[in-house]
Protein backbone atom coordinates (compact mmCIF):
# COMPACT_ATOMS: atom_id res chain seq x y z
CA UNK A 1 0.00 0.00 0.00
CA UNK A 2 0.99 3.45 -0.48
CA UNK A 3 1.82 5.76 2.55
CA UNK A 4 1.78 9.39 1.92
CA UNK A 5 4.45 11.63 3.78
CA UNK A 6 2.48 14.92 4.39
CA UNK A 7 5.70 17.06 4.26
CA UNK A 8 7.22 19.40 2.01
CA UNK A 9 10.76 19.53 3.92
CA UNK A 10 13.39 17.61 1.33
CA UNK A 11 15.19 17.30 4.60
CA UNK A 12 12.80 16.01 6.17
CA UNK A 13 11.56 13.01 3.32
CA UNK A 14 15.16 11.64 2.97
CA UNK A 15 15.35 11.52 6.52
CA UNK A 16 11.88 10.04 6.57
CA UNK A 17 11.92 7.36 3.75
CA UNK A 18 15.59 5.98 4.98
CA UNK A 19 14.45 5.66 8.87
CA UNK A 20 10.89 3.96 7.70
CA UNK A 21 13.26 1.69 4.90
CA UNK A 22 15.39 0.66 7.59
CA UNK A 23 13.04 0.08 9.51
CA UNK A 24 11.65 -2.63 7.10
CA UNK A 25 8.21 -0.28 6.41
CA UNK A 26 7.18 -2.07 2.76
CA UNK A 27 4.79 0.41 2.15
CA UNK A 28 5.32 2.56 -1.09
CA UNK A 29 6.35 6.13 0.63
CA UNK A 30 5.41 9.17 -1.60
CA UNK A 31 5.64 12.94 -0.27
CA UNK A 32 3.39 15.18 -0.17
CA UNK A 33 4.62 16.84 -3.32
CA UNK A 34 3.14 14.46 -5.24
CA UNK A 35 -0.11 15.90 -4.89
CA UNK A 36 0.83 19.63 -5.61
CA UNK A 37 -3.07 20.67 -6.01
CA UNK A 38 -3.45 19.83 -2.34
CA UNK A 39 -2.88 23.13 -0.31
CA UNK A 40 -0.88 23.19 3.00
CA UNK A 41 -2.38 22.74 5.89
CA UNK A 42 -2.57 26.11 8.32
CA UNK A 43 -0.27 24.97 11.51
CA UNK A 44 -3.05 26.23 13.93
CA UNK A 45 -1.71 23.33 16.52
CA UNK A 46 0.41 24.86 19.75
CA UNK A 47 2.42 21.40 20.33
CA UNK A 48 3.82 19.63 18.29
CA UNK A 49 1.78 16.79 18.28
CA UNK A 50 -0.96 18.48 17.37
CA UNK A 51 0.24 19.51 14.28
CA UNK A 52 2.06 16.81 13.13
CA UNK A 53 -1.75 14.74 13.42
CA UNK A 54 -3.43 18.49 11.68
CA UNK A 55 -0.76 17.46 8.76
CA UNK A 56 -1.57 14.05 8.18
CA UNK A 57 -5.59 14.33 8.87
CA UNK A 58 -5.14 16.94 5.59
CA UNK A 59 -3.45 14.87 3.56
CA UNK A 60 -5.23 11.47 4.63
CA UNK A 61 -8.37 13.01 4.28
CA UNK A 62 -7.91 14.99 0.46
CA UNK A 63 -5.90 11.68 -0.87
CA UNK A 64 -7.88 8.79 0.87
CA UNK A 65 -4.42 7.30 1.47
CA UNK A 66 -2.98 6.80 5.03
CA UNK A 67 -0.63 9.48 5.91
CA UNK A 68 2.36 10.33 7.85
CA UNK A 69 3.32 13.67 9.02
CA UNK A 70 6.77 14.96 11.21
CA UNK A 71 6.02 18.01 12.67
CA UNK A 72 9.67 19.03 15.04
CA UNK A 73 11.85 21.86 16.10
CA UNK A 74 14.59 23.14 18.53
CA UNK A 75 14.04 23.56 21.85
CA UNK A 76 16.34 25.99 23.74
CA UNK A 77 16.35 25.87 27.33
CA UNK A 78 17.06 29.51 28.22
CA UNK A 79 14.61 30.34 25.55
CA UNK A 80 11.75 28.43 27.75
CA UNK A 81 11.80 25.95 24.46
CA UNK A 82 11.57 28.87 21.94
CA UNK A 83 11.82 28.21 18.81
CA UNK A 84 9.80 25.44 19.33
CA UNK A 85 6.49 24.77 16.99
CA UNK A 86 8.16 27.67 15.25
CA UNK A 87 11.57 26.54 14.50
CA UNK A 88 10.46 26.64 10.22
CA UNK A 89 9.96 30.67 10.42
CA UNK A 90 12.29 31.99 13.41
CA UNK A 91 13.70 34.32 11.38
CA UNK A 92 9.99 35.50 9.56
CA UNK A 93 10.28 33.60 6.31
CA UNK A 94 9.14 29.51 6.12
CA UNK A 95 11.69 27.27 5.85
CA UNK A 96 15.11 29.83 5.69
CA UNK A 97 16.81 27.52 7.46
CA UNK A 98 20.06 29.73 7.20
CA UNK A 99 18.47 32.97 8.34
CA UNK A 100 16.67 31.26 11.22
CA UNK A 101 20.31 29.78 12.29
CA UNK A 102 22.06 32.90 12.31
CA UNK A 103 19.48 34.85 14.38
CA UNK A 104 19.38 32.16 16.85
CA UNK A 105 22.84 32.14 17.12
CA UNK A 106 22.55 35.72 17.74
CA UNK A 107 20.01 35.69 20.00
CA UNK A 108 22.14 33.26 21.93
CA UNK A 109 25.58 35.41 21.71
CA UNK A 110 26.20 36.69 24.67
CA UNK A 111 25.43 33.06 26.51
CA UNK A 112 28.20 30.69 28.15
CA UNK A 113 28.28 27.09 27.56
CA UNK A 114 27.01 26.05 30.81
CA UNK A 115 23.59 27.70 29.62
CA UNK A 116 23.50 26.09 26.65
CA UNK A 117 21.29 23.42 26.32
CA UNK A 118 18.64 22.42 23.97
CA UNK A 119 16.80 19.70 22.08
CA UNK A 120 15.43 18.86 19.43
CA UNK A 121 11.95 17.29 19.47
CA UNK A 122 9.75 15.15 16.60
CA UNK A 123 5.94 14.16 16.74
CA UNK A 124 5.19 11.45 14.34
CA UNK A 125 1.60 11.58 13.56
CA UNK A 126 -0.50 8.74 11.33
CA UNK A 127 -4.19 9.34 10.15
CA UNK A 128 -6.23 7.02 8.25
CA UNK A 129 -8.77 7.60 5.77
CA UNK A 130 -11.43 6.54 8.11
CA UNK A 131 -9.91 8.91 10.68
CA UNK A 132 -8.20 6.59 12.69
CA UNK A 133 -5.17 8.81 14.81
CA UNK A 134 -2.29 7.87 16.69
CA UNK A 135 0.58 9.58 17.40
CA UNK A 136 4.22 9.39 19.13
CA UNK A 137 7.37 11.75 19.77
CA UNK A 138 11.11 11.21 20.20
CA UNK A 139 13.84 14.13 21.55
CA UNK A 140 17.71 14.46 20.97
CA UNK A 141 19.08 16.42 23.59
CA UNK A 142 22.31 18.45 23.45
CA UNK A 143 24.01 21.80 23.14
CA UNK A 144 24.09 24.57 20.95
CA UNK A 145 27.77 25.47 19.67
CA UNK A 146 28.76 29.55 19.17
CA UNK A 147 29.26 28.62 15.83
CA UNK A 148 28.08 26.23 12.93
CA UNK A 149 30.27 23.35 12.01
CA UNK A 150 29.45 20.89 9.36
CA UNK A 151 27.60 20.04 6.19
CA UNK A 152 25.22 17.40 6.17
CA UNK A 153 21.28 17.21 7.40
CA UNK A 154 19.36 20.82 7.33
CA UNK A 155 18.17 23.30 9.87
CA UNK A 156 19.54 23.79 12.70
CA UNK A 157 22.11 20.60 12.28
CA UNK A 158 25.20 22.18 12.25
CA UNK A 159 24.76 24.24 15.54
CA UNK A 160 23.13 21.04 17.55
CA UNK A 161 25.75 19.01 19.43
CA UNK A 162 23.94 15.96 21.10
CA UNK A 163 24.93 14.80 24.41
CA UNK A 164 27.84 12.45 24.45
CA UNK A 165 29.03 13.67 21.18
CA UNK A 166 32.03 16.12 20.11
CA UNK A 167 30.09 16.70 16.57
CA UNK A 168 27.47 18.00 15.73
CA UNK A 169 24.47 16.69 14.12
CA UNK A 170 25.91 17.81 10.75
CA UNK A 171 28.90 16.58 11.35
CA UNK A 172 27.63 13.02 12.07
CA UNK A 173 26.68 10.40 8.58
CA UNK A 174 23.07 10.55 7.97
CA UNK A 175 22.75 6.87 9.60
CA UNK A 176 24.31 7.87 12.40
CA UNK A 177 22.17 11.16 13.12
CA UNK A 178 19.13 8.43 12.16
CA UNK A 179 20.23 6.52 14.94
CA UNK A 180 20.26 8.75 17.54
CA UNK A 181 17.69 11.74 16.51
CA UNK A 182 14.57 13.00 17.36
CA UNK A 183 12.74 11.91 13.95
CA UNK A 184 14.39 8.72 14.24
CA UNK A 185 12.99 7.66 17.64
CA UNK A 186 9.45 8.91 16.48
CA UNK A 187 9.23 7.03 13.42
CA UNK A 188 10.61 4.22 14.72
CA UNK A 189 8.34 3.61 16.97
CA UNK A 190 5.09 4.69 14.72
CA UNK A 191 6.70 1.64 12.62
CA UNK A 192 4.82 -0.95 15.13
CA UNK A 193 1.67 1.13 14.83
CA UNK A 194 1.59 1.70 11.09
CA UNK A 195 1.88 -2.07 10.72
CA UNK A 196 -0.93 -2.93 13.32
CA UNK A 197 -3.64 -0.44 11.48
CA UNK A 198 -2.43 -1.51 7.89
CA UNK A 199 -0.66 -4.37 8.15
P1 LIG B 1 6.56 20.37 6.67
O1 LIG B 1 5.57 21.12 7.56
O2 LIG B 1 6.19 20.37 5.23
O3 LIG B 1 6.86 19.00 7.19
P2 LIG B 1 8.47 22.27 7.75
O4 LIG B 1 9.91 22.53 7.49
O5 LIG B 1 7.54 23.43 7.72
O6 LIG B 1 7.98 21.14 6.72
P3 LIG B 1 8.12 22.02 10.62
O7 LIG B 1 7.03 23.01 10.74
O8 LIG B 1 8.01 20.75 11.43
O9 LIG B 1 8.34 21.53 9.14
O10 LIG B 1 9.48 22.76 10.98
C1 LIG B 1 10.57 22.05 11.43
C2 LIG B 1 11.79 22.96 11.51
O11 LIG B 1 12.55 22.57 12.65
C3 LIG B 1 12.69 22.77 10.29
O12 LIG B 1 12.44 23.76 9.34
C4 LIG B 1 14.08 22.87 10.89
O13 LIG B 1 14.48 24.21 10.90
C5 LIG B 1 13.91 22.40 12.33
N1 LIG B 1 14.26 20.97 12.44
C6 LIG B 1 13.41 19.92 12.59
N2 LIG B 1 14.08 18.76 12.58
C7 LIG B 1 15.37 19.07 12.42
C8 LIG B 1 16.53 18.31 12.30
O14 LIG B 1 16.50 16.98 12.31
N3 LIG B 1 17.68 18.95 12.12
C9 LIG B 1 17.73 20.28 12.07
N4 LIG B 1 16.68 21.09 12.15
C10 LIG B 1 15.49 20.49 12.33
Amino acid sequence: TRLILATRNAGKIAELKAILADAGLPHDLVGADAYPDIPDVRETGVTFAENALLKARALAEATGLPAVADDSGLCVDVLNGAPGIFSARWAGRHGDDKANLELLLAQLADIDDAHRGAHFACAAALALPDGTERVVEGRLPGRLRHAPAGTNGFGYDPILQPEGELRTCAELTPEEKNAISHRGQAFRALVPVVRELLG
